[in-house]
């Protein structure tokens, strides 16, 4: 089934008007031409790198390259990626910038945005159908970072839509989660999908910890970002 569509691009449009859309997306239109210049977007934070302490430099060239990788597929020229995180002084987003100057990765194709990942469409002027979650293995709301900041703002739907779909999951793995129409990062966001993924772990307070081993770590982290790009542009079609 094609996707549900995220919604306007300009933050302050009505309500109705997404409404009118999702009814419109039932039908079989699959893409909301309004939304983010006709290309179905995905947001993703820099998965591993603060509470599971991954490298930030070896996590950067993970993210580009991988980016780079999935729009050498002539599929994907109508798809957008949009990697945030929550401070302009994010390291994260210098380093990614950086290296997406020196790949040559078009930067309409890989956006970089500074700001709340529940919250592109109300406070960034971004439509995004798809947002990426940080996830830990068993699925659970709280714990910190963007696996609490999303859970809260999709409200209890999204624990209950998970369970539908996964209980637990794999470092590496991503799963695909549709969210509910009731629930509010749907209503107020435009969010049709939340993508759960798990990357490596270098922290030792956390479950299965690779008390850095960066052979393994650097692996794993190309395998989540392939999962993850792969769930997006297959949930697109
Ligand atoms: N919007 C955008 N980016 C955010 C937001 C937000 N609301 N909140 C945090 N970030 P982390 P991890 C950025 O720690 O390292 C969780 O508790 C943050 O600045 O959320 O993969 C899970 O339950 C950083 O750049 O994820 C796991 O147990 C990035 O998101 C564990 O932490 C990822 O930081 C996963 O650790």
């Amino acid at each position: 089934p094609g996707i549900k569509p995220g919604g306007s691009s300009i933050a302050n449009k009505s309500q109705d008007l997404a409404v009118e859309k999702e009814e419109k997306s039932t039908l079989g239109i699959l893409f909301d031409s309004d939304s983010c210049e006709g290309k179905t977007t995905l947001a993703f934070p820099s998965i591993s790198t603060s509470d599971f302490q991954f490298d930030h430099e070896k996590a950067a060239d993970i993210i580009v390259k991988a980016a780079i990788q999935f729009f050498q597929d002539k599929d994907h020229a109508g798809l957008r990626l949009i990697f945030v995180d929550l401070s302009p002084n994010s390291d994260m987003l210098a380093r990614v910038r950086r290296n997406l100057v020196k790949e040559g990765l078009n930067p309409q194709q890989l956006l970089t945005h500074a700001g709340d990942i529940t919250k592109l469409r109300s406070s960034g002027g971004l439509a995004c159908n798809m947002i990426t979650n940080a996830a830990n293995w068993r699925l659970k709301p709280g714990g910190g970072g963007v696996n609490a900041a999303i859970y809260k703002a999709a409200g209890h739907d999204l624990e209950q839509a998970t369970k539908q779909y996964a209980s637990t999951l794999n470092p590496g793995s991503a799963v695909v989660v549709p969210l509910p129409l009731s629930s509010p990062l749907r209503k107020v966001e435009g969010v049709t999908h939340v993508i759960h993924v798990l990357g490596p772990n270098m922290n030792p307070q956390r479950p299965n910890c690779l008390a850095g081993d960066y052979v393994q770590g650097c692996q794993i982290l190309r395998a989540t970002y392939a999962s993850l790009f792969n769930a997006f542009s297959a949930t697109v079609k």
